[in-house]
């Protein structure tokens, strides 16, 4: 069956509780979801799944009265199961194709990507998206391979016929650079975060993006 998904927007954020400067994850997306972000992914390593599926429950009756796409990392049972619009997997995760059997047609699956051969693969399972990265160094997610830096993203522009997100330590100061490269999206997590005012931040972040467009056109 030939996909068809689309971002319908240029900024994808996720959630890091412990790099919230003490905020909750509820209070991060609340903040998120104010400042207008279309597409939230809950990212959580560290906590008990009880406590992931009570505060997925919360995010999805906040991201559904926003009209918010909201996606749950790692965890397909709990992206089933809180009836999330999407779910984010790993290359070490069960098989994309299998991920597929389990959650059916109707949800996104968005797969992580590090090299051209992963992303060749993830069109031929029938991703709906992949991440591609760490473009840069990024000290948020462990284990994760060196940076892939432009010539992977330059690929993925110019060979991938699916929607990507470039993710991995993107910052104010090299959003442009990123974008510049044919990037439709961008993910970032400790940019926004880590910040004093989160509003403030994205809406900085969004003018930063599309005066990157206008660059380049
Ligand atoms: N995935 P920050 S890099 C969750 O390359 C994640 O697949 C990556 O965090 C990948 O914006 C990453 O703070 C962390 O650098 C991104």
């Amino acid at each position: 069956m030939k996909r068809n998904y689309h971002f319908n927007t240029d900024l994808y954020c996720i959630t890091a509780e412990e790099l919230s400067m003490g905020r909750s994850n509820i209070e991060v997306v609340k903040e998120m979801i104010a400042a207008g972000v279309k597409i939230i992914q809950y990212r959580e390593k560290d906590k008990k799944m009880k406590d992931k599926y009570s505060e997925c429950c919360t995010i999805r009756e906040m991201t559904k009265e926003a009209g918010v796409t909201f996606i749950v990392n790692d965890d397909i049972d709990l992206a089933m199961i809180v009836q999330a619009d999407g779910v984010h997997i790993g290359q070490d995760d069960l098989p994309l194709e299998k991920v597929r059997e389990l959650v059916g047609d109707k949800m996104i699956i968005g797969i992580s990507t590090h090299c051209p051969g992963e992303a060749q693969q993830a069109v031929r399972s029938g991703a709906d998206y992949i991440g591609v990265g760490p473009i840069f160094k990024t000290a948020t997610k462990k284990d994760v391979c060196d940076p892939v830096g432009f010539e992977y993203l330059e690929y993925v522009a110019q060979n991938i016929p699916i929607p990507f997100v470039a993710i991995g330590g993107i910052k104010i100061n090299n959003i442009s650079d990123v974008m510049k490269r044919g990037t439709e999206c961008i993910a970032i997590i400790t940019e926004i975060t880590t910040a004093k005012d989160i509003p403030e931040r994205i809406s900085l972040i969004k003018e930063v993006i599309k005066n990157s467009i206008v660059e380049e056109k």
